[in-house]
């Protein structure tokens, strides 16, 4: 073993609940942005493949969680459907709904496998988006009462929370980018999109203290995209620091700091975009700070100063402040689009052990979507991922050098568990350690990353 980790090291994975469980109009469930988008445009992004059935989890979570064990899991990160738990985001809270995050729970805890707990994966209910999703001060305190009702619901076996994952992208999504719904293009709304989640993070944060569950660590989970300058210009390095402040810091810093960088206010006054604030906002987000912060890691942001003028009737987006620039001979995964640097995981863990305080953290996703897995199954069904066993040792080089160096990093999970169904690509992408058969009755089968995994869990290394 030439990596080691820290004895007890979290290897696991990630999911959510809309790519995994399926059963979308069943149990009570009520509809969220998901399953209406879908009904509206199935073609758009989802090549006719919707939220309704995904990998079935839903049904199959004893048979699912039986191979996270056989693989080496001793955590694992799934969401809570806001929309399956209170179906109208409100309301009364669906029985059906507290029965099947139970047994998943204990499932999970019979199996020797620690549950992660996230409460909003992308999945804003229907009825809380039609009116304003998280523009609106009413759906933050929406959130906040369903925050408190997990609590005390699954507190008693769930220690590990998180109030969002990657609250940038349904800002990026559906604020400003067009691949979300509500399918908005407004920096103004946006920003208040942002604002808001980070308020009800604080708000779920403070509900979570109230209810003192014991050894009860809440974080949030940041897919952080460290932002590398073309060159060490004054200009561009200006243009890296003015993308980390909108796509990370804007998180980061009230979550871990509990509070905002001046030079992102002064940012958004500047050109006339702060949010809409009330009394005691700054106070709830100096007070509530996070315990423990996950870590996605995908991509970096590779930036230069702006080229080219912006049309000034084009909407105002934050390529006003900086173009995007493409590192030459870079690696790049040629079906999702996005470069491979194992170093920006380093870089990140460094950045948050000098600046944040080296916080406890954990890798809470990392991984690699495939277009045509299905053409490396052998006669025995397996599929042979060489690439993605490479993928996450590479990473995991750099993991175990940030370790060395004194950062508090805690586990690492995979995206994802199985084959699931993604947000603007359905079913293209694989990313599992676990293949799903979308052919043959959503059959699985451990992937041979699979069996390398349980290996390096096995071994604390590789
Ligand atoms: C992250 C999300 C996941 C997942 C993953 C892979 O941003 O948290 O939900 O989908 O990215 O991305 P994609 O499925 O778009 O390829």
């Amino acid at each position: 073993i030439t990596y080691r980790f820290p004895a007890g090291f979290w290897w696991g994975s990630a999911t959510s609940a809309t790519q995994i469980e399926g059963a979308a109009n069943e149990g009570g469930k009520g509809k969220n942005i998901w399953d209406h988008w879908y009904e509206k445009e199935p073609h758009r992004f989802f090549n006719g493949v919707g939220p309704s059935t995904t990998s079935d989890f839903y049904h199959r979570y004893k048979e699912d969680i039986a191979l996270m064990k056989e693989i080496g899991h001793n955590s694992f990160r799934f969401s809570i459907s806001w929309s399956r738990l209170i179906p109208d985001g409100v309301g009364e809270v669906n029985p059906e709904a507290v029965r099947f995050y139970n047994a998943v729970i204990d499932e999970l805890l019979a199996s020797g496998i620690e549950p992660f707990v996230n409460l909003y994966h992308f999945d804003m209910p229907l009825a809380m988006q039609n009116i304003g999703g998280w523009e609106s001060r009413e759906v933050v305190d929406a959130y906040t009462r369903y925050a408190s009702i997990c609590f005390d619901l699954f507190g008693d076996r769930v220690k590990k929370w998180f109030t969002h994952n990657e609250p940038i992208v349904p800002v990026e999504g559906g604020y400003l980018y067009d691949f979300h719904y509500p399918n908005i293009v407004d920096f103004r709304r946006a920003v208040q999109v942002a604002y808001h989640t980070m308020i009800a993070h604080a708000k779920a944060v403070a509900a979570f203290r109230r209810a003192a569950i014991p050894d009860g660590k809440i974080g949030i989970i940041l897919n952080l995209t460290p932002s590398y300058p073309r060159s060490q210009h004054p200009a561009d390095v200006k243009a890296a620091h003015i993308a980390d402040l909108l796509f990370n810091r804007s998180f980061l810093d009230p979550a871990v700091k509990g509070e905002y960088p001046q030079d992102l206010i002064e940012l958004l006054d500047e050109h006339g975009f702060l949010p809409v604030t009330e009394a005691g906002d700054r106070e709830l987000i100096k007070e509530n700070t996070i315990d423990l912060l996950g870590i996605n890691y995908y991509q970096p942001r590779r930036v230069k100063a702006k080229e080219n003028m912006p049309n000034p009737d084009a909407p105002f987006l934050p390529e006003r402040f900086f173009d995007y620039y493409a590192m030459p001979g870079r690696k790049m995964n040629p079906y999702r689009g996005w470069e491979i640097y194992e170093k920006g995981i380093y870089d990140i863990l460094i950045n948050i052990k000098e600046k944040y305080g080296n916080i406890e953290c954990f890798i809470s996703e990392n991984g690699m979507g495939v277009e045509g897995e299905e053409r490396f199954r052998d006669e025995s069904g397996m599929i042979h991922d060489d690439y993605r066993i490479e993928f996450i040792q590479e990473h995991l080089k750099w993991v175990h050098r940030a370790i060395e160096e004194g950062t508090n990093v805690k586990g690492y999970h995979i995206w994802t568990f199985m084959d699931n169904w993604s947000w603007t690509n359905a079913y293209k992408n694989r990313y599992g350690l676990v293949a799903v058969d979308l052919e043959n009755g959503l059959k699985r089968t451990i992937k041979k990353s699979g069996y390398w995994f349980k290996s390096l869990a096995e071994n604390n290394g590789f």
